[in-house]
């Protein structure tokens, strides 16, 4: 009468001879799941361990131990073998030529406009100034009212605005409502910040003009801030932005919120033949309107315009970008053509 080992010896010989007659992998499949699926005769050999004679448990279990393995390692041998056949009959059938050149992946770019973003940030993030980002829809009171401009101003003629249908709620037709933002925030420390995004305004599209279209402005308030101070940003600024070379205008203008106020042009690249139809046949183009922070706006924001003063500045980074790289029409910002945008 054979002991429980001995049937163990002969699972394992049975075992391996059905295994070498296994010619696939499918076939491969179901050994496996005759012997060591959850009715698999491995399991139930290892499942009466408990039953098995006190004196023969031990041989039983070192027995069961040792066929387990055994049976799982022939398996394992030739099922990576077959795996192997399988994909070499795959290949001989439908063959990989691998000299012929790979598809390429094209890398995905920053648009055009955030590059001249980022390149705009890292000049005053080396100054000093951090980056506060404001809402685009407004409220007229923010927009105009507390920038100086009540309801009867005819600066307001400047930004002819979009209106949502919510009474007195407005597209912001420049970042300046920003300023409030930051000051009513920052009130009454020193501050050092610009304010990008996105700007609105029923304009007349041109070359220049767009009626959506980015600013960015920036604020200083502290204590003996000057117009000094305020050439002196811009003068680095553009000097950094524009190279050394470029040739950098001040002039005289006027916004109700800034006192005195000025505008920044730069000179069009000489040896552009669009140069005269860009910049009306002055050879200029401005970038950005400026002044001293008008006492009603620091009051406006929370501060005493007795004891602080600040600048501000609004400045157009596409008409920027126009003029660093001779971009003829501003409209190819967000006309989504991928033969411009490809050129960054
Ligand atoms: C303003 O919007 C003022 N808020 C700027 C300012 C800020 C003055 C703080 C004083 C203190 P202006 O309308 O000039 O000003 O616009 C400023 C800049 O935004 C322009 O120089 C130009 O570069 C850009 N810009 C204005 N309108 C457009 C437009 N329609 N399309 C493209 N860029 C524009």
């Amino acid at each position: 009468m054979p002991t429980a080992v001995d049937e163990l010896t002969s699972l394992e010989s049975t075992g391996l001879a059905e295994l070498q007659h296994c010619g696939d992998e499918a076939s491969l499949r179901s050994w496996n799941a005759k012997y060591f699926g959850d009715k698999g005769a491995m399991k139930a050999a290892l499942a009466v361990i408990g039953k098995v004679p006190k004196e023969e448990r031990a041989a039983y279990g070192q027995e069961a131990n040792r066929v387990k393995v055994a049976l799982e390692s022939a398996y394992e041998a030739l099922f990576e073998r077959a795996k192997e056949a399988a994909m070499l009959a795959g290949l001989s059938a439908d063959p990989l030529d691998v000299s012929l050149p790979g598809r390429v992946v094209r890398r995905g770019k920053l648009h055009p406009a955030t590059q001249i973003l980022r390149e705009i940030y890292a000049v005053f993030a080396d100054m000093g100034f951090q980056v506060y980002r404001s809402r685009e829809i407004e409220s007229d009171e923010f927009n105009f009212e507390l920038l100086n401009m009540p309801a009867h101003h005819p600066a307001r003629d400047m930004w002819d605005t979009f209106f949502t249908e919510t009474p007195g709620q407005v597209l912001r037709t420049h970042t300046s409502p920003g300023q409030i933002h930051v000051l009513r925030e920052f009130a009454p420390n020193p501050v050092r910040v610009i304010l990008p995004g996105m700007c609105y305004r029923n304009e007349a599209i041109s070359t220049r003009s767009e009626i959506q279209f980015l600013q960015v402005e920036g604020l200083v308030v502290g204590e003996g801030v000057t117009m000094a101070d305020l050439k002196g940003t811009l003068t680095a600024f553009a000097r950094r932005m524009f190279g050394e070379e470029r040739q950098i205008r001040i002039r005289s203008s006027y916004f109700p919120f800034t006192e005195p106020s000025i505008e920044v042009d730069i000179d069009w690249p000489k040896d552009d033949p669009n140069r005269d139809r860009l910049t009306k046949g002055t050879g200029w183009l401005e970038i950005l309107g400026a002044g001293m922070v008008h006492p009603n706006v620091l009051r406006a924001g929370g501060y005493d315009p007795d004891q602080v003063t600040g600048f501000a500045f609004g400045m157009g980074p596409q008409r920027m970008l126009m003029l660093k790289r001779a971009i003829d029409d501003i409209r190819l910002f967000w006309g989504n053509d991928l033969r411009f945008l490809q050129q960054f």
